[in-house]
């Protein structure tokens, strides 16, 4: 089986450092994280900023610190957020991607995202879509809702995508698809020839759904972003997390991958030094 791609998903934009003291919420902080996460099995960082107070920002000058911080920390990819916090514009969503990351989220249509709506009609995805085109950084297309494969294929067919591509099914947002692993597997079938796969389940549904997607041969995401609990009453921190996955893994016989192997997997260009 192909390596296994472990992505760590380390702060989000939901949670507060009163729901988790383990938030990495600077740059410094993703830094170490970034380091400790690569030594525990990552291979892609997916990217949210807080300003010192833990409030979201989109700032392009503080997603350029946490780039810089990620770098020095070793040779991750890194993959900004476009969804952001719900309340963001569009413009403001897709304003770090001119900083050129390896990877950009794009969130493949609108959802209820608990009591509020996570925006994204066709015209916002095409803006963002356009933009990562503009600044040659590869989409990873988050699919919240079965209806979000076809409106992926739909951007295909008005030729602002190509397929093949690599999905991340988000399971269990309330107002959105739940985690189940009925849902995954149709979801994988719908998924058009030579595309990739990752699984990010949301709260408890994080570990069993990591578990069923190494040994269904696709990828994980984990990290506080989806699930701030390593158990039941005992609160995780990123790296615990990534090393999970990876004693999985290998009790499965499946081997991580490197940074490296994970950019051949993606079709990514070498890491080039600095
Ligand atoms: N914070 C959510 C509204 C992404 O990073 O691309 C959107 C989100 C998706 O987290
Ligand atoms: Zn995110």
């Amino acid at each position: 089986m192909e390596p296994l791609i472990i992505t760590v998903a380390p702060v989000g934009a939901e949670l507060t450092l009163r729901d988790t003291p383990h938030l990495p919420h600077t740059p410094q902080l993703l830094g170490e994280t970034a380091s400790r996460c690569r030594e525990a099995g990552a291979s892609i960082i997916h990217v949210h900023c807080r300003t010192d107070d833990g409030d979201n920002t989109q700032e392009v000058v503080r997603f350029g610190a946490a780039l810089e911080a990620i770098r020095v920390a070793g040779d991750l990819i890194v993959q900004f957020t476009t969804g952001g916090a719900i309340g963001m514009t569009p413009e403001q969503r897709a304003a770090p991607l001119l900083l050129r990351p390896e990877m950009a989220t794009l969130t493949c249509g609108t959802v209820n995202f608990g009591d509020d709506i996570f925006e994204n009609s066709f015209p916002v995805m095409r803006a963002i879509l356009g933009e990562m085109k503009k600044h040659g950084v590869k989409p990873e297309l988050e699919i919240f809702d079965a209806g979000h494969i076809s409106n992926a294929k739909r951007l295909v067919e008005e030729g602002h995508l190509a397929f093949p591509q690599h999905f991340d099914f988000v399971l269990g947002v309330k107002g959105a698809l739940d985690a189940s692993v009925e849902h995954l597997v149709d979801l994988v079938r719908e998924l058009p020839e030579g595309c990739t796969w990752s699984v990010a389940g949301i709260g408890r549904m994080q570990l069993p759904l990591a578990a069923v997607a190494v040994a269904m041969g696709g990828h994980v995401r984990v990290g506080l972003e989806d699930n701030i609990y390593y158990e039941r009453g005992r609160l995780a921190t990123n790296e615990e997390l990534v090393a999970r996955v990876a004693r999985i893994a290998a009790e499965l016989g499946r081997p991580v991958a490197s940074p490296t192997a994970a950019r051949e997997i993606l079709g990514l260009p070498a890491m080039t030094a600095a």
